[in-house]
């Protein structure tokens, strides 16, 4: 599996999470809706269709430190890491459903976590949990290998033209259009059940995961580090860009990021 993330950028582990591990992931997914103000977006409002994110770092909450203590999220991150600790860094949600009569929430942008947040390394991971099955037509797709390729400037999602930054005055190349060339990427998919983990490195091109008009699909992702990751210099976003990344802004170029004090899951250090 190891070798399979290293290569890939993204590896899909079935059957991870028993019903157990899944109320508290479902939990964890309530809690961030619950707590969305300030945090969140509603994309394409005109549609008629749901698309909802947030994102923050709940790592303090209970339910949070529940999931990442007691199922296998983090041992299977540690895993791919192979060496060192596991630091929790963010986590970010997605609410997607139909409007029930004609129109399915519509694909997420071809996007790089990566380019929204101010540090690298290979040791870092995105565990993408669904709380509803996901068919394969609707599945999130991932571009293989490109996380070791050019990181792209943002995404800004909501607009009319998928590839345009969320920052005008990004350094990095603007997004290649993915989707009108499918033919010329390696994209790779796969159908979710509940209690499967998606795991792809944050620089790993990803998008897709539309819903049709009946379907609903509730993901939550949470961001993993480990301890070749540091600050950088080059990044698309504004240092005022998500408050709850001051803490990582305000380290020093080259620093590693566990300098910020974020919560070591791996070995536990609740
Ligand atoms: O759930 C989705 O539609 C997108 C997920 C995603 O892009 C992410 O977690 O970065």
């Amino acid at each position: 599996l190891a070798s399979a993330f290293r290569q890939d950028g993204v590896v899909h582990v079935p059957n991870a999470l028993n019903d157990r591990d899944l109320e508290l992931v479902e939990a964890a997914f309530d809690w961030r809706l619950a707590h969305r103000a300030g945090s969140s977006v509603d994309f394409y409002p005109e549609s008629g269709a749901t698309f909802l994110t947030a994102t923050g770092d709940a790592s303090a909450e209970p339910v949070f430190q529940r999931v990442l203590r007691e199922t296998c999220v983090a041992d299977v991150v540690a895993e791919l890491f192979g060496t060192g600790p596991v630091w929790y860094t963010d986590e970010q949600i997605f609410g997607k459903a139909g409007d029930g009569t004609g129109t399915g929430a519509r694909r997420t942008p071809w996007h790089q976590d990566a380019s929204y947040f101010p540090y690298r390394g290979s040791k870092q991971a995105v565990v993408w949990m669904s709380l509803d099955p996901v068919p394969q037509d609707c599945a999130l797709e991932f571009v293989r290998g490109s996380h070791l390729g050019p990181l792209y400037s943002t995404a800004a999602f909501g607009t009319e033209e998928d590839t345009e930054p969320l920052f005008s005055n990004t350094a990095l190349p603007r997004l290649p259009d993915i989707e009108r060339e499918r033919d010329r990427w390696d994209i790779v998919s796969w159908a979710v059940e509940p209690g499967d983990l998606l795991i792809f490195h944050p620089s790993t091109l990803h998008g897709g995961g539309a819903t049709t008009a009946a379907g609903r699909r509730r993901s939550l992702s949470m961001r993993l580090s480990g301890d070749d990751v540091v600050r950088v210099a080059e990044t698309d976003a504004p240092p005022q860009f998500e408050s709850f990344l001051d803490r990582y802004w305000a380290l020093p170029i080259g620093a590693p990021l566990a300098a910020a004090g974020s919560l070591q899951v791996r070995p536990w250090r609740g």
